[in-house]
């Protein structure tokens, strides 16, 4: 343990002085005598750097140069109290739970990689550098029924920031994903600790594919990033910004639910939902306490308030109400 706490540490010198001089080439011997590395170790720890998604080239003849991302500088506004900028975490919803008690609401966790980032029902999340992950503390003072409002705030509010920065047009799949060109470009984790009638602290971990290669990830996947689809890399700093900005504004917004129902990919589509039992029918409509209403078709409609979703084929889509942002009922 302690053994890798210092080959971590060592991996963060060289990455900082790096950093120091970004895009140029910096030679492995003075990089080597400044921190007290042999040029063997250096080699040794660019390639794990690498390994987490740093772009560093190396040259025999220059040294190494790191080619990005840009460093995160977010300033903290609005309601947006305190940012805490990480290199390296294991998991920024970790990291937030664990100083949540000793936190003002509107703390904002980012790091530029997970090394051990979870989905929901403790499936792993891929966290190279490039990407955005990050989790925000909100004390609400509401009941634990209103948390899905944070996962609907979430989802809209990475809906709306691209469409404005990027014109992409991007959709939520219920209940947590957002989905570009149909496939995923945004995970969210919500977390809530909570008494009986009320929520201490909620932590909304968001995890965006910005500038990272859609080859970094299985095909099965069906993952996509921001950079792969717009045909170049974002800056990740002003997305940040953006997202906050728009996540302030879907948090207080009473027209939350209208346009997290308006921005669906699933309502209207033939789904497969596995939540306590497996369902196949046609998303029918979405509850504004974040539930799914399937019907089946032998006519039964069925609730859902959590699952895991997926959309059948296209040739099997149904209904009109995709992207017109009406709820069409089939009787
Ligand atoms: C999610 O889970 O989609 C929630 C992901 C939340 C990630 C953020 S990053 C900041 C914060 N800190 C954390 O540790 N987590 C949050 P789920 O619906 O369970 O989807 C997980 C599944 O998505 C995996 O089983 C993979 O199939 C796939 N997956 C993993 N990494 C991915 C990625 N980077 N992009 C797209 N799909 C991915």
């Amino acid at each position: 343990m302690i053994k890798k706490k210092r080959a971590e540490d060592a991996s963060h010198r060289i990455l900082s002085y790096l950093r120091a001089n970004p895009g140029e080439w910096v030679s492995g011997k003075s990089m080597g005598d400044e921190l007290g590395v042999s040029r063997a170790a250096i080699w040794k720890h660019v390639r794990y750097l690498r390994s987490l998604g740093y772009r560093i080239e190396a040259s025999p003849r220059l040294g190494y140069r790191l080619l990005g991302p840009e460093p995160l500088h977010v300033v903290a506004s609005g309601m947006w109290k305190r940012l805490i900028p990480l290199e390296s975490v294991g998991s920024t919803n970790d990291f937030a739970r664990d100083i949540a008690s000793e936190s003002e609401s509107g703390t904002v966790v980012i790091a530029e990689v997970q090394t051990s980032g979870r989905g929901r029902l403790g499936r792993s999340w891929l966290s190279p550098a490039g990407g955005i992950w990050m989790s925000v503390i909100l004390k609400p003072n509401a009941p634990p029924t209103e948390a899905f409002r944070a996962t609907m705030a979430a989802s809209v509010a990475v809906c709306k920031a691209l469409s404005s920065l990027y014109g992409l047009e991007a959709r939520i799949k219920w209940p947590n994903d957002v989905l570009l060109n149909n496939k995923k470009v945004c995970g969210i984790l919500t977390e809530i600790s909570a008494e009986l009638d009320v929520i201490k602290y909620v932590v909304i971990g968001i995890g965006i594919n910005a500038n990272i290669r859609a080859s970094e990830f299985p095909e099965e996947w069906n993952a996509t990033s921001i950079s792969e689809e717009l045909g170049r890399e974002v800056s990740r700093n002003e997305l940040i910004s953006k997202i906050l900005e728009e996540l302030e504004l879907s948090l207080k917004s009473e027209d939350l639910y209208q346009d997290w129902v308006h921005l669906s990919a699933t309502l209207g589509r033939r789904v497969r939902v596995y939540g306590f039992n497996e369902v196949i029918g046609v998303a029918e409509s979405l509850g504004s306490d974040g539930s799914l209403m399937v019907r089946m078709d032998d006519g039964t409609l069925v609730k859902i308030l959590a699952g895991d979703c997926m959309h059948l084929r296209t040739s099997d889509l149904v209904g009109t109400a995709l992207n017109s942002g009406e709820v069409t009922r089939y009787a």
